[in-house]
């Protein structure tokens, strides 16, 4: 996708304005740390060092998988957060199979409260879970049961792919459930299906399957049709401020980047945080040089 350049941007670099709102919290840019579990050992550091460098910044933040927390208590110190970003937009999640094999309102609320999230985002991954030896493969209803669900909250959930992309037939399925917003995690970056593959066996087996799925800015483009009114988040394969400028200009409200941050988060927040303020610069830059006065402005202002 081409992008704008204006050799009289008729603006200060600085008085371009990133900041937003976003499920009721301010951002001072429209980026949000992915979802990313970690594993036992490491999840805490790369959640802590990841919370420290979104409330630096002002950013948000999407936590990984939270059903290990839920299953086994002493997990929830790798979750609390808080402490170290108060102020932060923090969203949880869980696996949207786990609400066809029992959970419920009760333990979406749990995963929620016990973290002190503003929101949940609630996962569909069936390609992964299907290459996964002892995945769940068990989807039939859950659309119905997602409406179930979701409209019991008392907080925003959110739909969320894992790296295949929401597709149109899906969102419309889910229409009645009431969800404040969908990340469409398109095919394009970090396959987790393929991650889950190398973890598992060692070897991707079905190479060809990995990267099955509906690319990032096409799922953007489907979502803005089938979904006028539900804000998205870009994610799937979102590396540099132009890409999250382009996302932005195809109609996201925020994006979403994890794989990129996970070396830095295992080294440190400090590496978390320059790497996240490179990515915001590169942003204020692709919108002042694209003659854009800030997000408000850039937001679906492309086709
Ligand atoms: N998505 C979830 O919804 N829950 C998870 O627990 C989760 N864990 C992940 C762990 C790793 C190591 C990676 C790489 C991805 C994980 N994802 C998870 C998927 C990401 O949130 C994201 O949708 C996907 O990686 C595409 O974004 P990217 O190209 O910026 O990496």
């Amino acid at each position: 996708m081409p992008w704008p350049y204006r050799a009289l941007p008729e603006r200060d670099l600085d008085a371009v304005d990133l900041s937003t709102t976003f499920l009721g919290r301010r951002l001072s840019a429209p980026v949000l740390v992915g979802a990313m579990t970690g594993g036992a050992e490491r999840a805490g550091r790369i959640n802590f060092n990841l919370a420290r460098a979104a409330g630096r910044l002002g950013l948000g933040m999407m936590l990984g998988s939270q059903r290990v927390m839920l299953e086994r208590p002493e997990a929830r110190a790798t979750f609390a957060v808080r402490d170290v970003a108060p102020d932060i937009l923090l969203v949880g999640n869980l696996g949207a199979a786990q609400f066809g094999l029992g959970y419920g309102p009760a333990e979406a609320t749990r995963a929620v409260r016990e973290i002190g999230a503003d929101a949940l985002a609630i996962h569909v991954n069936p390609l992964q879970e299907a290459l996964q030896p002892g995945g769940d493969t068990r989807w039939a209803g859950l659309a119905a049961r997602l409406a179930e669900v979701v409209p019991a909250l008392d907080f925003p959930a959110v739909l969320k792919e894992v790296g295949h992309g929401l597709d149109a037939a899906t969102l419309r399925a889910v229409a009645g459930a009431g969800f404040a917003a969908y990340d469409v995690a398109g095919a394009g970056g970090t396959s987790w299906a393929r991650v889950e593959q190398l973890v598992h066996r060692g070897e991707v087996l079905s190479p060809d399957l990995c990267d099955l799925g509906v690319p990032t800015a096409q799922a953007l483009r489907d979502a803005r049709q089938a979904a006028p009114h539900v804000p998205l988040i870009a994610s799937g394969g979102i590396r540099t401020g132009l890409d999250a400028a382009r996302a932005l200009a195809l109609g996201a409200q925020v994006v979403a980047v994890a794989r990129p941050l996970l070396e830095p988060a295992l080294e440190s927040s400090e590496a978390a945080e320059a790497w996240l303020e490179n990515f915001v610069r590169e942003l204020r830059v692709a919108l002042f040089v694209g003659g854009y006065g800030g997000v408000e402005e850039v937001r679906g202002s492309q086709p």
